[in-house]
């Protein structure tokens, strides 16, 4: 068991995110047994839930003319436009039916300003507006941080980069995650995580 200052985050095992969902992808499904084993080993639990409202600013379909997976230029820099996903209450934004719930201790939403998308646990993408996690991680004094979910190259990695700058002791564990890789994006991903101190286990 791990001690009370080293926490599992369990990023975006969403449908959406699995085989069959609207940004399904590959291999999705096959780490919620192991993130479920992994749960037994930790007294602090969180997941992390992309949570868009219908028409939000992220979705390609808002865009005319753009297609699914473009980038445009966005006021806080570029941003992907995705394939319409995780809108709040619908299936796809439920969690994977066999991911344990129950032992997690908090649920963080992400992604809900309609003009903001939000890739990191931490941080919405105009990498200033907290989603407060940082300070429930503090006030229970938690330093540590083991990381797996949904996508590596993307939710994953900028929740483990922003994690290592505000000095959290961040361990990705990479069995349990699976990627998007769009343009080489897992190569920069793991790039981008050790550059930053991430740990790759
Ligand atoms: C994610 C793209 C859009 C993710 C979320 O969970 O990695 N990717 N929204
Ligand atoms: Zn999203």
């Amino acid at each position: 068991m791990h001690p009370d200052t080293h926490a599992l985050i369990v990023i975006d095992v969403q449908n959406d995110f699995c085989p069959g969902g609207a940004l399904a992808v590959d291999g999705g499904d096959q780490i919620v047994p192991g993130i479920n084993a992994l749960m037994e080993d930790f007294s602090a639990i969180v997941l992390t839930q992309d949570w868009h409202p219908f028409g939000h600013s992220s979705f390609a379909s808002e865009h005319p003319g753009a297609a699914p997976m473009s980038v445009v230029e966005f006021p806080y820099g570029p941003q992907v436009l995705w394939p319409d996903h995780c809108i709040q209450s619908s299936p796809g934004a439920a969690f994977h039916a066999d991911l344990n719930t129950v032992a997690a201790d908090l649920i963080i939403r992400k992604g809900f300003r309609p003009a903001i998308d939000s890739y990191s646990a931490f941080f919405e993408n105009d990498h200033e507006t907290p989603t407060g996690l940082e300070g429930y991680l503090r006030t229970r004094g938690i330093m540590r941080l083991t990381m797996v979910g949904l996508a590596t190259d993307f939710c994953v990695k900028f929740s483990a980069v922003d994690a290592a700058r505000l000095g959290f002791d961040v361990t990705v564990q990479m069995d349990l995650c699976r990627a998007i890789d769009l343009d080489g994006s897992l190569a920069a991903a793991v790039d981008e995580m050790k550059a930053a101190g991430v740990t790759l286990a």
